[in-house]
Formats: structure tokens, C-alpha cells, sequence
């Protein structure tokens, strides 16, 4: 059964891959699933008809058949559970694999996602210049912790997987920032996951839905 997605109509970062709808695309096309996409706009995603499928009325979410899941790691959680390709088969390196997912959305993307949303929306506050550097402080933390952990290692724990995969899709909220300059290791990283062909088919789709040109047949 092909399952069907929601993405925004209009993405605010105008077609860079930066919204969570990409994560989900992302690892659909890494196991090789076609999918489906519903578009809506932010009025929409307020709707009732969306808030039955997503209680905070966000995007992504997923549907197939009976099922419908909202939650972008929750999801690439459900595709790598359901098909062969981003958790290893072996138990102990699955459970590291899961681990990492937890670690890149809930140790790694918070301090990112602060400084994100202070940069959009607070930047003219009268405390924004103070509160700047503290937040991005936090982020540095957080990416030479990373940065030490990954060594010259391509991936995580060895083969790339689903935690490679949402660790990238957070680390990429950074580009433009400069913040990953300082760590080599981490940009060449984000380079190789952007380099995959499954990254680039996603990427391309959803870029496509912005353009207006979104891929027929
Ligand atoms: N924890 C949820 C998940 O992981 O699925 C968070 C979902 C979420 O934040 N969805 C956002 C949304 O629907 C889109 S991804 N926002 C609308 C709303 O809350 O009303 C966040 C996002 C949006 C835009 C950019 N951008 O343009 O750069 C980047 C990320």
C-alpha cells in the first residue's frame, strides 16, 4: 500500500529540504517506498480534518491504509522498522541505531532548534544580541561532543543509518550559520548524507513541490 504524506504547500525555507516533511521523504526513498504527497497550507494544517490526523495540526504526517502516525522520528522509526536498510539486523547495533535517533532529536535538535527560532523571531527583541551568543554556545557544545564521538568515522556506529539520517536532517538546520565550520568532521558528514542518491531524490521532490513543478508520472 502506498502511504501518503503531508508537506507544506509553501515551505518557508523555499525549498531547502530544512522542514521535517524532508526526514520522512528521506527515508522513504532510502528503503525504496513510493509515497504520496498531500500538500496543505498553514490554514489547513489547522483544519479539523488535519487535527484528527496530527493533534498539534503540524506536518509531517503519514498515513497508510488504517495507520496514521504523525511525529517525524516516530515515522522513520515505523519506515526502518517495516523495511530492510537504515536499522542493522543484529540487536545490539539496532538498539544503538535507535539510540541515535533519540540522540539526534532529543540531545542534538533542541539547543539548534532554540537558536533557530530566536534567530527568525526574536531578532528584535531588545535582548536578542545578549541572548545570541548563550544560545550558540549551547550549540557548540553539543556539535564538539558530536564532533569527538564521530572522530573520522562516515557514520555513527559504522553502517549508516536511521540515526545518521535524522542526525543529519538536524545538523542541516545549521547551514548558513558558520557554526559547523569549526568542525570539519561534522560538514563533511552532513556532505555525505546530502550526497546520497536517496537524500538527492528526496531533496529534488521536495524542491519541486516549491518551484511548482512537482514530477509527473
Ligand atoms: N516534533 C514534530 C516532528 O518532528 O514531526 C515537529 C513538527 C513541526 O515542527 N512541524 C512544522 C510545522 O508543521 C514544520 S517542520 N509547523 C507549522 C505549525 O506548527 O503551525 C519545522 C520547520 C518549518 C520551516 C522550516 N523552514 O522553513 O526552514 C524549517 C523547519
Amino acid at each position: 500500500m502506498t502511504p501518503t504524506i503531508t508537506a507544506f504547500e509553501r515551505s518557508p525555507d523555499r525549498g531547502r529540504a530544512l522542514a521535517r516533511d524532508m526526514r520522512v521523504r528521506w527515508a522513504l526513498e532510502e528503503v525504496g517506498q513510493p509515497y504520496e504527497v498531500r500538500l496543505l497550507s498553514f490554514s489547513e494544517m489547522k483544519e479539523s480534518a488535519h487535527l484528527k490526523l496530527h493533534p498539534f495540526g503540524q506536518i509531517p504526517t503519514y498515513e497508510e491504509g488504517d495507520l496514521a502516525l504523525f511525529e517525524s522520528g516516530a515515522i522513520v522509526f515505523h519506515i526502518a522498522e517495516q523495511h530492510a536498510g537504515l536499522l542493522p539486523e543484529d540487536a545490539s547495533a539496532r538498539a544503538r541505531a535507535i539510540t541515535w535517533m533519540f540522540a539526534a532529536l532529543n540531545t542534538v535538535e533542541p539547543p539548534i532548534l532554540d537558536r533557530g527560532i530566536a534567530t527568525l523571531l526574536e531578532h528584535d527583541k531588545t535582548w536578542y544580541e545578549e541572548r545570541l551568543p548563550i544560545l550558540e554556545d549551547r550549540v557548540r557544545v553539543r556539535l564538539g561532543e558530536l564532533s569527538t564521538r564521530l572522530g573520522d568515522a562516515d557514520w555513527l556506529d559504522d553502517a549508516f543509518s536511521a540515526g545518521d539520517l535524522l542526525m543529519v536532517t538536524v545538523l542541516r538546520r545549521l547551514n548558513g550559520s558558520g557554526l559547523l565550520d569549526r568542525y570539519p568532521n561534522l560538514s563533511a558528514y552532513v556532505a555525505r548524507g546530502e550526497a546520497r542518491p536517496a537524500f538527492k531524490r528526496a531533496f529534488d521532490a521536495q524542491l519541486a513541490v516549491f518551484a511548482g513543478t512537482p514530477p509527473t508520472g
